[in-house]
């Protein structure tokens, strides 16, 4: 049995993985620490919860006292870091809460993992750290980290403090750069969803700068396969990029669900850009492919069709969000709507 330590496995990637992976393996033990922020919910958790290899705790990893504990009472010997504040907007109205999370959160589990010798310590980590790329080329494993907005410095400070814990102490540290993802549970603050509602609801959609911006998306489960891939044989003191070469306009992806909704263009409005908005991320992921035999299998309008349809029937999932307790939370939005 692999006991592990998975934190922030009540947001969107976390609680896809816990629900995929406790689906398909009986030797791990997962310890699900979660804070509970606005990001995260326990709803997104029903699969997997009652199984006696799942155990749910609330609290923060910032809190060295309990992460002591955790280690101590579970026997901890991994880690699998998914806990972090995850949006680029809120971390332009305010970055504290981000530092405090995304960097001194991680340096405190990996100062367990060093006290407890964990076996493997994974850190789930994005594109953004490289920064923004031209017209042209892919972000490779060695470009250099150029972070543009306070939360992909938080998740670049994470990294370097990760990496520096494999060179200094020899904790086996993995670290995964992967690409935007989309799916079911995804927080309706995000591209997808926040436009798949609004065009339920017949509001405004509203697209940033020129809507010409390009991310590279992957379906959330191809992600949590290549982190199975990176946990199961990845090389301790390595990074590995994850994408599913994607590449898209944020303004095809609006259309696109508009289209799938059977809605006007109409409703298409731009807004002022975000501040210092990254204009293309691509991930070159072929190491991960040539080293660890992970490829992507989920194709996009197919994937984003099925994400589209979960949104649709999954309508009391993000009511309560856009309505009731959540509201102020899913109202702290940047810019003009
Ligand atoms: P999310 O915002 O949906 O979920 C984050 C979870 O972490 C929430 O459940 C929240 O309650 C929890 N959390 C936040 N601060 C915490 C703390 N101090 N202690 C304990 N729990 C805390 O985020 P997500 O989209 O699921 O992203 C998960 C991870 O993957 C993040 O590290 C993010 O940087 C990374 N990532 C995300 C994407 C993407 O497209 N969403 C892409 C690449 C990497
Ligand atoms: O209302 C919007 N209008 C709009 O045009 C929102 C919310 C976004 N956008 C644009 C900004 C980006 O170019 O869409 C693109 C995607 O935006 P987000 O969904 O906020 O994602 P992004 O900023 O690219 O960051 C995401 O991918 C990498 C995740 O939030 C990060 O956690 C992850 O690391």
């Amino acid at each position: 049995m692999k006991n592990i330590l998975v934190t922030g496995g009540a947001g969107f990637i976390g609680s896809n993985f816990i629900n995929y992976i406790l689906d398909k393996r009986d030797d791990y033990f997962i310890v699900n620490l979660d804070k509970l922020t606005y990001a995260g919910n326990l709803e997104n958790l029903i699969p997997s919860e009652g199984k006696k290899n799942y155990q749910f705790i609330r609290g923060d990893i910032c809190n060295a006292e309990l992460i002591d504990y955790l280690f101590n009472k579970y026997k901890i010997k991994f880690v699998i870091n998914f806990a972090a504040e995850s949006h680029v907007d809120r971390s332009i109205l305010g970055s504290e809460v981000f530092f405090r999370s995304n960097v001194i959160g991680t340096n405190v589990l990996l100062e367990a993992a060093r006290r407890y010798e964990s076996e493997k310590f994974l850190q789930v980590s994005t594109d953004e750290v490289y920064g923004s790329l031209g017209t042209d080329g892919l972000f490779t494993e060695t470009t250099l980290l150029h972070p543009n907005s306070p939360y992909s410095s938080s998740k670049a400070g994470a990294d370097l403090m990760a990496l520096s814990f494999h060179h200094t102490y020899g904790v086996p540290v993995l670290i995964t750069r992967c690409s935007n993802n989309y799916g079911p549970y995804q927080f309706p603050e995000k591209l997808i969803p926040l436009m798949i509602i609004n065009t339920l609801n017949d509001k405004k959609l509203p697209v940033y700068g020129d809507g010409q911006n390009v991310r590279d998306w992957i379906y959330v489960i191809d992600h949590n396969k290549a982190l199975e891939a990176v946990f199961e044989k990845g090389k301790p003191g390595e990074v590995y990029n994850i994408g599913a070469s994607n590449e898209m306009p944020n303004i095809k992806i609006v259309k696109l669900i508009l289209k799938e909704l059977g809605k006007s263009e109409g409703l298409i409005k731009y807004v002022k850009d975000r501040l210092g908005h990254d204009r293309r991320y691509a991930i070159d992921s072929s190491k991960i492919a040539k080293e660890l035999g992970w490829k992507p299998v989920f194709e996009f309008e197919e994937a984003l069709s099925h994400t589209i349809k979960w949104y649709v029937e999954n309508k009391n999932w993000w009511n309560r969000i856009i309505s009731g307790e959540y509201q102020k939370y899913y109202r702290v939005q940047y810019g003009s709507r």
